[in-house]
C-alpha cells in the first residue's frame, strides 16, 4: 500500500450530557483523527483515548506523541500489503494499544477503499445488521436514571447497562428490578471494587443480571477467578483484556465467561480477529464494548460487532446518543428491533467523513 499524506486532527466533541463511571466524568471529548491518502482514497481511524489515564494508562496526548513521532514514522518507511501486516511494524513499541488501533483502523478502511470492499466483508464479519445496548452513566439521583432507562426501552435498546461504583450499585439495582423484573440488565463497575467487596456481588447475584463487567482491577485475573467460583452470574472482563493471550489466559483460569472486546483497547482490528477466533474455538460470546466514539469509530465498532462470536448486545448505541455534530453520512440509527445496520452501500467503514464537521470543531491540524 502506498501512502501519500497524512493528516492528523484534533477534533473538540461536546457530549450532550455529562458520561459518568465510577472513574470520572466527560463533558467533552478532543478526538484525534488521522486520515490516511493514496491517490485519491482516504481512510479514517478515530482515537478513543480519553483526558486523563483514568480507563487506562493512554490519554489523548500520549497517543498523539506516539502516533507522531514513532507509528506514523515507521508505516512511512515500511512496504506492506495488507492491514494484518500493520502489527509487526509497529511491534516494537510496547503497548500504547489505543495509538496503535487508530492508525491500523484507518488502514484497513483505505484498504477496503483500495480494494472495493466493506470493511465487514475484509474480516468476513456474518450479520448484517447487529444488536444494540446502551450503557448509562452514573446519575445524580435514581429519578434521572429510571427515566433514562424508560427512554432507552421505548427506543428498543435491547439491553441496558448501568455503570456502578461504592454508594450507587445494589440498592439501585433492587429498584430497577422492582419496576423490571425481565429488562435484560447489566452492571459495569470499571475496577471499583477489590476482592473484600465481595458482598457487593453476592448480593448483585440475586438481581438475575446478565453480566458484571469489570468489577475488580484490571490486573486482577486471580481474584476475578475466586469472584466467578462464588457467583452464577458471568463475569465480564473489559480493562483486564488486551490481547488474545490475556483473553486465552482470563478464559482458561475461568475468571469470566463473555468478554467485551473494544478494537482500540487490545490494539487493533488484526488482534481483535485473533480473540474472535480464539472465542470461536471455546464458545465464548463476545460483544464491542464502545468509548463513547463520534461515526468513524462507531462505523468500525459496527463492523467488528458483525463477527459471528459477537453474540451479545453491544455498547454501540445510535449516532444521536452522544454528539449532535456528526462527522459522517449517512449516521447510525436505531432501527424498530433495537438493532444498527452494517453498511454495505460504501467500501471501508462504509459512511462518508463530513469533513466541514471536522474543519467546525478543528482544534489542531498536521499534515505528515
Ligand atoms: O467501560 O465500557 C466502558 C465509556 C468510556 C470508557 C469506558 C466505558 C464506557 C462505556 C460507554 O461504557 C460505551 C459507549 O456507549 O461508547
Ligand atoms: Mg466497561
Amino acid at each position: 500500500m502506498k501512502i501519500d499524506k497524512i493528516g492528523i486532527f484534533l477534533v473538540k466533541m461536546e457530549l450532550k450530557h455529562p458520561f459518568r463511571t465510577s472513574f470520572g466524568v466527560t463533558k467533552e471529548r478532543d478526538v484525534l483523527l488521522v486520515s490516511l491518502h493514496s491517490g485519491d482514497k482516504t481512510g479514517w481511524g478515530e482515537c478513543v483515548a480519553e483526558h486523563g489515564p483514568w480507563y487506562s494508562e493512554e490519554t489523548i496526548t500520549s497517543c498523539k506523541h506516539t502516533i507522531t513521532e514513532y507509528i506514523i514514522p515507521w508505516i512511512k518507511k515500511a512496504k506492506f500489503d495488507h492491514p494484518k501486516e500493520f502489527p509487526s511494524i509497529v511491534q516494537k513499541i510496547k503497548g500504547n494499544h489505543m495509538a496503535k488501533a487508530c492508525v491500523e483502523d484507518a488502514i484497513w478502511d483505505l484498504y477496503g477503499k483500495l480494494e472495493e470492499k466493506t470493511l465487514r466483508e475484509l474480516i468476513k464479519g456474518e450479520k448484517k445488521t447487529i444488536p444494540s445496548g446502551i450503557s448509562l452513566g452514573i446519575q445524580q439521583d435514581f429519578e434521572t436514571l429510571l427515566k433514562k432507562i424508560q427512554n432507552a426501552i421505548e427506543q428498543k435498546y435491547k439491553r441496558i447497562k448501568i455503570k456502578i461504583e461504592p454508594g450507587w450499585d445494589v440498592e439501585i439495582v433492587r429498584k430497577i428490578r422492582d419496576k423490571y423484573s425481565d429488562l435484560p440488565l447489566m452492571v459495569d463497575a470499571n475496577s471499583a471494587y477489590r476482592l473484600k467487596d465481595e458482598d457487593v456481588f453476592l448480593a448483585l447475584d440475586k438481581y438475575d443480571l446478565m453480566m458484571i463487567e469489570q468489577p475488580l482491577q484490571s490486573y486482577d485475573i486471580m481474584d476475578h477467578v475466586k469472584l466467578q467460583k462464588k457467583l452464577s452470574t458471568p463475569l465480564c472482563l473489559d480493562e483486564s483484556i488486551k490481547s488474545v493471550d490475556d483473553a486465552r489466559v482470563a478464559i482458561e483460569y475461568d475468571a469470566c465467561k463473555i468478554i467485551n472486546v473494544k478494537p482500540a483497547r487490545v490494539g487493533g482490528i488484526t488482534e481483535t480477529l485473533k480473540i474472535h477466533e480464539l472465542a470461536d474455538l471455546l464458545k465464548i460470546p463476545l460483544w464491542c464494548g464502545g468509548m463513547l466514539e463520534t461515526g468513524i469509530g462507531r462505523a468500525k465498532n459496527v463492523a467488528v460487532a458483525s463477527l459471528s462470536t459477537f453474540t451479545l448486545p453491544n455498547d454501540i448505541s445510535e449516532s444521536a446518543r452522544y454528539y449532535t455534530n456528526y462527522l459522517i453520512d449517512p449516521i447510525f440509527e436505531l432501527t424498530e428491533n433495537g438493532t444498527l445496520d452494517v453498511p454495505s452501500k460504501l467500501p471501508g467503514i462504509g459512511v462518508s467523513i463530513k469533513n466541514e464537521a471536522i474543519e467546525r470543531n478543528l482544534k489542531e491540524k498536521l499534515e505528515l
